[in-house]
């Protein structure tokens, strides 16, 4: 296992960290999968900090990350990160991915975060191939920790089975 990324199935919003990360979408005003499961867990806190970041700045692009707390939720603070929706790999749909993941990595940072739990964004309702997201995510968050030693924890969490076989295989190597 390379150092500082560890890898565990299950729910995000129970997880014990200073940040968790939500595969959320340009609107930052919720949506079903994750985003909908930290959003009913976390509560209104969350959304209301939401609204403030869309009508400052409208939304939030993807492949960009924003902050907001964590509400009610274990972890102190949510990184909201619009992942791509993939749309046959030739509308720049890795590279979108890769900033997603180096953007929340970046704000998490500058927030004094240390560690950090991520979904396997964009691979639910946005259908980015499970195997190509998990060595992008690896391979992203890899390079981002050779070159920042704030940061000592990253955790997968990933909610269905091939997404953590994945992992854990691509984790292994
Ligand atoms: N904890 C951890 N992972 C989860 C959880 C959970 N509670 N629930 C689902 N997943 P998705 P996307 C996994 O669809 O593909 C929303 O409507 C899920 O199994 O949540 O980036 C947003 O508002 C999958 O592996 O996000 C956007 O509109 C991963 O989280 C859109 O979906 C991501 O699946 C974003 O789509």
């Amino acid at each position: 296992m390379k150092s500082g990324i560890e890898v565990v199935k299950g729910d995000i919003t129970k997880i014990e960290a200073d940040a968790i990360v939500n595969a959320a979408n340009s609107s930052l005003l919720g949506g079903g999968g994750v985003d909908g499961a930290i959003h009913s867990a976390g509560g209104k806190a969350i959304l209301d900090e939401c609204v403030a970041i869309r009508n400052r700045q409208g939304g939030c692009r993807t492949g960009e990350a924003v902050i907001t707390t964590g509400g009610k939720l274990k972890a102190k603070y949510v990184i909201h990160t619009v992942g791509p929706v993939w749309n046959g790999g030739k509308s720049g749909e890795e590279q979108l991915l890769g900033d997603a993941y180096r953007n929340s990595l970046k704000i998490a940072v500058d927030n004094g975060i240390q560690t950090i739990a991520f979904p396997n964004i964009s691979t639910g309702i946005y259908h980015f191939p499970k195997s190509k997201a998990a060595e992008i995510a690896i391979a992203t968050v890899s390079d981002f920790l050779a070159e920042n030693d704030s940061i000592n924890k990253v955790v997968f969490v990933c909610f269905d089975d091939e997404n953590y076989k994945l992992y854990q295989d691509l984790l292994k190597e």
